[in-house]
């Protein structure tokens, strides 16, 4: 008779659960975004690593679901979207345990893991129907660059152009334009289309992003996709570029040029680009996210001071930001509100790979994460939006220490560093000193900031937590009110 009642009181909770996890919120979408090698895909690496080895939460301690003992345990299981691009977790955690560790190779585009997490619900609702609930995690990962092409959606061919040709006509970016530039001169606007030299020109352009990019450190990019174009590459949708001095132009013959003119042809192909992409990026995926973290990578630009082009860089970047965070400013007026209604809840900047620098200088590494995003965050809602800074490192590739340096103990870190063979000899370094302000003249003047790429450490097993700074903030910010 008492298991009768018992097994009836099982189902009846079950039942209760099966409602009540229906009712309220067990899931989140988790998008993590940056520009180009902020440090993407060694994050989910190691989130999704941190979170599916927590047995005993000893590297865990700030994340209340593991402190307070409810977290159960996580895994990976089918991801929802079946058209979207896996993330691959198994090679990225493969090369970083490797024998000879690498850091994963670069990705190019969107892609998703889905989590389920156990734990024991000790405050919520739950409680009363469950000793086990299970939190669904879907962690999306895509570039950073595609947000840079946001501020497109409000312009027009022709203002596009002046903006983007004025960018070019600016150092360091004019140097290396200059070709491109003047083989657009050579275009009559007006004459009928010859769509393999559009083709050239469109990759000379992109070459020019790639340029800009990979060997100037600069962060605005735009089109963001003409470099990270994913399905989209050799697409004609992406064959545009900025064409100069459209304001010297008749404004009636502009607007009467027929679609296969040089001018019709690319105006054409902006606009078809802003709607099949940039807006359908929005509306497809960007729509669906609650949680967002962005990942930046503010020791690079430090470190291009070495080339000359530090001042730039770091200005760059902030400007980057600043386009990257118009996707979040979505009041009631903003451009996105009249798109769509995007619903993220939680916002965190995470300034990454603070292993390439000594403990004491991660909170002028916050503070200048903090001035970055100052410019814009006077923009952002902040009633709807739960926000905050943290500098972390996904997987910690240094240890610190102290050196005696001309009499004086300073603070070192070791690493081995990253060389083509793998075979990064090890070295002990003072990488130098974290501007807390935006760097004025004087920094780039004086400052010589050091900062060298270290490859994974040594040793690492798959089945283990990756060592990392601060992982466990990130997780304590983004789930663990969605675990009580
Ligand atoms: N020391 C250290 N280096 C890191 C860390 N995370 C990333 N890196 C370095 O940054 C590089 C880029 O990291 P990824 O995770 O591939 O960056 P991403 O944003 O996915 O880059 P893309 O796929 O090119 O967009 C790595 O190859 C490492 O050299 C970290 O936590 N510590
Ligand atoms: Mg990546």
């Amino acid at each position: 008779m008492a298991i009768i009642k018992k097994q009836r009181l099982d189902k009846l909770k079950n039942k209760a659960s099966e409602l009540l996890n229906r009712t309220l919120d067990q899931h989140i979408n988790l998008a993590v975004t940056g520009l180009s090698r902020s440090g993407k895909t060694a994050f989910i690496t190691s989130l999704v690593n941190q979170l599916i080895n927590e047995g005993n939460g000893h590297q865990l301690s700030f994340f209340d679901p593991v402190h307070h003992g409810n977290f159960i345990a996580a895994k990976r299981v089918a991801q929802k979207h079946l058209s979207v691009p896996r993330f691959d977790y198994d090679l990225a955690i493969s090369s970083l345990t490797h024998e000879c560790p690498e850091w994963p190779e670069p990705t190019h585009g969107i892609s998703e893991l889905r989590l389920a997490i156990r734990y024991q619900p000790k405050k919520s609702l739950l409680k009363y129907a469950a000793d086990m609930a299970t939190l669904t995690l879907d962690i999306t990962d895509y570039p950073g660059e595609w947000l840079l092409d946001l501020p497109m959606l409000k312009q027009t061919y022709e203002q596009w152009s002046e903006q983007t040709h004025a960018l070019l006509l600016t150092e360091p970016r004019h140097q290396y334009a200059q070709a491109f530039l003047a083989n657009v001169a050579k275009i009559d606007p007006f004459a009928s289309a010859d769509e393999e030299q559009l083709a050239q020109l469109a990759k000379e352009y992109t070459q020019l992003l790639h340029t800009f990019r990979h060997e100037l450190g600069l962060s605005v990019i735009q089109p963001g996709r003409f470099i990270l174009p994913a399905e989209l590459a050799g697409a004609p949708i992406l064959e545009f570029f900025p064409f100069p001095n459209l304001s010297e132009i008749d404004g009636n013959d502009y607007q009467n040029a027929s679609d296969d003119s040089f001018i019709g042809m690319l105006r054409a192909r902006y606009i078809e680009y802003k709607e099949s992409v940039v807006k359908k990026f929005y509306q497809q995926h960007f729509i669906r996210f609650d949680r967002q973290i962005v990942l930046a990578d503010c020791l690079s630009p430090l470190n291009a001071c070495s080339e000359n082009s530090g001042p730039e860089s770091f200005a760059d970047l902030q400007l980057a930001i600043d386009m990257i965070l118009e996707s979040y400013s979505y009041g009631k007026s903003g451009l996105l509100a009249r798109l769509f209604s995007p619903k993220i809840d939680k916002l965190l900047f995470a300034a990454t790979k603070a292993d390439h620098v000594t403990a004491e200088q991660h909170a002028p590494m916050v503070s200048l994460l903090n001035q970055l995003i100052y410019q814009s965050k006077h923009k952002l809602n902040y009633e709807a939006i739960d926000m905050k800074t943290l500098a972390i490192a996904a997987v910690k590739s240094t240890q610190s220490g102290k050196s005696l340096h001309q009499g004086q103990q300073i603070s070192v870190i070791q690493g081995n560093r990253l060389a083509a063979n793998n075979q990064g000899e090890k070295i002990t370094v003072f990488p130098g000193s974290v501007p807390e302000k935006l760097p004025d003249e004087k920094y780039w003047q004086t400052s010589a900031f050091n900062f060298i790429n270290f490859a994974p450490p040594q040793g690492l097993s798959k089945h283990q937590c990756l060592p990392h700074i601060r992982m466990d903030q990130v997780l304590q910010f983004l789930l663990a009110d969605k675990m009580i």
